[in-house]
């Protein structure tokens, strides 16, 4: 009888039992290990490119023989698309924290370019997976397609912003999305080749600046809860005005 109960939990046992050298942390381990080869290979991407990247210097970084990088990653192409992937990934977190912070719609836009901008200037991997992306043409494994997803992030915040009354009338959700990403991304493009993005984060301001206000619903023209109401003389103006001007088209 007790023989059957404990034939019935010896599938655990092995598990339970093994400690440090368990499946589970051997497993946990080798995660910690891609991890390790995925910054380190992201760092020289950045630095170098695909085409002056190899095995043996991601290795060297990481302080790990080749056949170590080759358990993980099987070549040099399988590695950028892990690169590509790991940024690609980044996002919906990023997108859940932000979300967490109970901005509008428009604001959360703003917030996302803001923590993309960030990434730039401090994330090998972000550093490393634009690199990639700018060599795609020239790197022989097919990468993730660029951009596309971020359009997409923007162009639903977008919609939210318009079904709340945040945009002006005459901005398209899904044109203003194309044009905030071409323009941001355009900036960070300059920048970088310019100035190694040492301006980056002044010219992001700019595109924050010279955008939003356009495609912002104005001030007293619907219930918004933006920061524009309070600047500029064209609020306290339209302020100023009768109060069916003020509200004369909601949307
Ligand atoms: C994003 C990069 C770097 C765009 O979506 C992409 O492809 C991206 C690389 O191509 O950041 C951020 C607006």
């Amino acid at each position: 009888m007790s023989q059957s109960k404990s034939a019935a939990t010896e599938p655990l046992w092995p598990a339970l039992r093994t400690g440090a050298t368990g499946p589970f942390l051997r497993q946990e381990r080798a995660e910690r290990t891609r991890e390790q080869i995925l910054h380190c290979a992201a760092r020289i991407f950045a630095e170098r490119g695909y085409e002056r990247t190899g095995i043996k210097d991601v290795a060297d970084e990481v302080a790990m023989t080749k056949g170590a990088v080759y358990f993980h990653f099987p070549n040099k192409q399988a590695l950028a698309v892990a690169v590509v992937e790991e940024l690609y990934s980044r996002w919906p977190v990023t997108l859940e924290a932000v979300r967490g912070k109970g901005l509008s719609p428009l604001d959360t836009v703003i917030e996302m370019f803001n923590a993309a901008t960030t990434a730039f200037l401090e994330d090998p991997i972000m550093q490393a997976g634009t690199r990639l992306q700018n060599e795609r043409a020239a790197i022989d494994v097919e990468l993730p397609l660029p951009y596309v997803d971020w359009t997409n992030l923007i162009s639903m915040l977008l919609r939210e912003a318009a079904a709340q009354g945040q945009l002006a009338e005459h901005v398209d959700p899904d044109v203003a999305a194309r044009v905030a990403v071409a323009a941001f991304f355009g900036a960070q493009h300059i920048s970088d080749n310019l100035y190694a993005r040492a301006d980056f984060a002044e010219r992001w301001r700019e595109v924050r600046d010279t955008l939003f206000p356009a495609l912002r619903a104005r001030p007293g023209a619907t219930a918004t809860r933006g920061t524009t109401a309070a600047r500029g003389s064209t609020g306290a103006r339209t302020a100023a005005g009768t109060r069916t001007a003020r509200s004369v088209t909601p949307r």
